[in-house]
C-alpha cells in the first residue's frame, strides 16, 4: 500500500471533471487501497480520487470511529436528495480551513463496490454530507466554491500564508 500526495487547492487539476470508470480490476482495487490508506493517515473521513491525481469516478469514505467501515463508491449516481441543511465541511486538500455548506440532509446514491457490484445506499448524517463534498470534487468542484468571492480570497491568502509558514 502507499500513501499518494493529496492535490492542494488552489491546484487547476481539482477542476478536471472525472471520467466513468469502465472495468473494475485489479488497478482499480489496488487504487482503492491506496486511496483508502491516505484517507485514514492524513486523517480524514473521505476522499476522491481527484485529489490524488486520479481524473476517474472514485470515492472512499469511512465516518466510522473504529477505521473499520469503509465505503467504496465506482461510478455512484444520485439518485435522490431530500432536505437541506447546513453543515461544517473540512476538505484535505484545503487544510485547517472549516465553513458551513447547505446540502441534501439525506441522500440516495447508487454505485459500483470494489467487486463490480452495483449497491443502492440511502445516507443521512456526516455521510450524507461526504458523499456530496466527494461527488462535487469528481465534478471539478472544491466546498470553497459555494462561498463568497471574498471569503474565497481570504482562503487563499490564508492558505498561501500558512504554506510559507511551514516552508
Ligand atoms: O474530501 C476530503 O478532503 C475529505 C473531507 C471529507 C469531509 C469532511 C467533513 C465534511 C465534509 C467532507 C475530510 O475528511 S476533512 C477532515 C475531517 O473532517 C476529519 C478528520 C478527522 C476526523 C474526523 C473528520
Ligand atoms: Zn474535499
Amino acid at each position: 500500500m502507499a500513501i499518494l500526495p493529496i492535490l492542494q487547492y488552489p491546484d487547476e487539476r481539482l477542476h478536471k471533471v472525472a471520467k466513468k470508470i469502465d472495468q473494475v480490476d485489479n488497478g482499480i482495487r489496488k487504487l482503492v487501497r491506496d486511496m483508502a490508506e491516505t484517507m485514514y493517515s492524513a486523517p480524514g473521513v473521505g476522499l476522491a480520487a481527484t485529489q490524488v491525481d486520479q481524473h476517474i469516478r472514485l470515492i472512499v469514505i469511512d465516518v466510522s470511529e473504529t477505521h473499520d467501515d469503509l465505503k467504496v463508491f465506482i461510478n455512484p449516481e444520485l439518485i435522490q436528495g431530500a432536505g437541506q441543511k447546513e453543515n461544517e465541511e473540512g476538505c484535505l486538500s484545503v487544510p485547517g480551513i472549516y465553513e458551513k455548506v447547505s446540502r441534501a440532509e439525506r441522500v440516495t446514491v447508487r454505485a459500483l463496490d470494489e467487486h463490480g457490484k452495483t449497491f443502492t445506499l440511502e445516507a443521512e448524517g456526516l455521510l450524507a454530507v461526504c458523499i456530496q463534498h466527494e461527488m462535487d470534487h469528481l465534478q471539478g468542484k472544491v466546498f470553497v466554491e459555494y462561498l463568497s468571492h471574498l471569503k474565497q480570497t481570504r482562503i487563499r491568502s490564508k492558505l498561501k500564508k500558512q504554506r510559507r509558514e511551514t516552508l
